[in-house]
């Protein structure tokens, strides 16, 4: 089996202080979170901006500064959301993507999204698509429905992504796909093997699903976007710690854990 990438999604645009006391938010929070996490053994930091207030930007601005201060600090591969928030306008989202990160995610498809409306249109999607294609940045393709995936292939067909793709199945958001094994061992049934995968369980999906991920050859992803507790009713005293847990397990499991550089090996990232 490949080695194990671990992606800490450390703030994302719903969580709040109140929440998650320990949820980084300025740009030198996030910077430190984002080291601690290379340390624990993250390969992939996905990042949401937030302004001085702690409300969701996709100011281009702002993630640069992001940007800047994790790459001054480690090695770690710099993801940005194109997601942003469920109000933030198309071409806000786009923002971080001209900053040419090795990658970047990219929403397949419209869902629910607790009481939101998580939109992205078809015309959007390829706007999206095409703009990294252009500037060279690898898509993270978001799934949070089934037949996003097939979305992506649509793209792929029209010559707007380039195989092997690299999916991130996003299980357990309120009004999407739950996060059952079964609903996993579905969505990874539907891609070719050279293909790539990580899991992002919500709440309490988190763990089991990153426990079968790791054992199904799969990639990780933990972090207070997705998941503030350390176990039922006990929030995590930081990002690092999740992280630290899915190491201890891959290593009990028998999975190395690949380095930032085996990461961009495996995804085939162009530094
Ligand atoms: N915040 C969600 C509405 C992404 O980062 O690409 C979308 C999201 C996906 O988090
Ligand atoms: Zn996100």
């Amino acid at each position: 089996m490949e080695k194990l990438i671990i992606t800490a999604a450390l703030t994302g645009a719903e969580v709040t202080r109140f929440q998650q006391p320990s949820l980084p938010i300025l740009p030198d929070e996030i910077a430190s979170d984002a080291y601690e996490c290379y340390l624990a053994g993250a390969s992939i930091v996905h990042i949401h901006a937030r302004d001085a207030a702690g409300e969701p930007t996709q100011d281009i601005e702002v993630y640069r500064d992001i940007k800047e201060r994790i790459e001054a600090a480690c090695p770690v591969i710099f993801q940005p959301s194109t997601g942003g928030a469920v109000w933030h306008t198309p071409e806000e989202r786009l923002q971080p993507v001209e900053l040419k990160p090795e990658m970047a995610t990219l929403s397949c498809g419209t869902c629910n999204f607790g009481g939101d409306v998580f939109m992205n249109s078809e015309a959007y999607m390829e706007q999206f698509a095409s703009r990294m294609l252009e500037l060279g940045v690898k898509p993270e393709l978001e799934v949070f429905e089934r037949g996003m995936i097939d979305n992506a292939k649509k793209l792929l067909k029209k010559g707007l992504l380039k195989a092997p793709l690299h999916f991130d199945f996003v299980l357990g958001v309120p009004g999407a796909c739950p996060g059952t094994p079964e609903d996993l061992l579905y969505m990874v049934r539907q891609l070719p093997p050279d293909w790539t995968w990580t899991v992002a369980g919500i709440g309490k999906d988190e763990l089991p699903l990153a426990v079968m991920a790791i054992m199904l050859g799969g990639h990780v992803r933990v972090g207070f976007e997705d998941n503030v507790y350390y176990k039922k009713g006990v929030l995590a005293e930081s990002n690092a710690q999740l992280v630290a847990r899915i190491v201890r397990i891959a290593e009990e499991l028998g999975r190395e854990i690949a380095t930032p550089d085996e990461a961009r090996e495996i995804l085939g990232l162009s530094k």
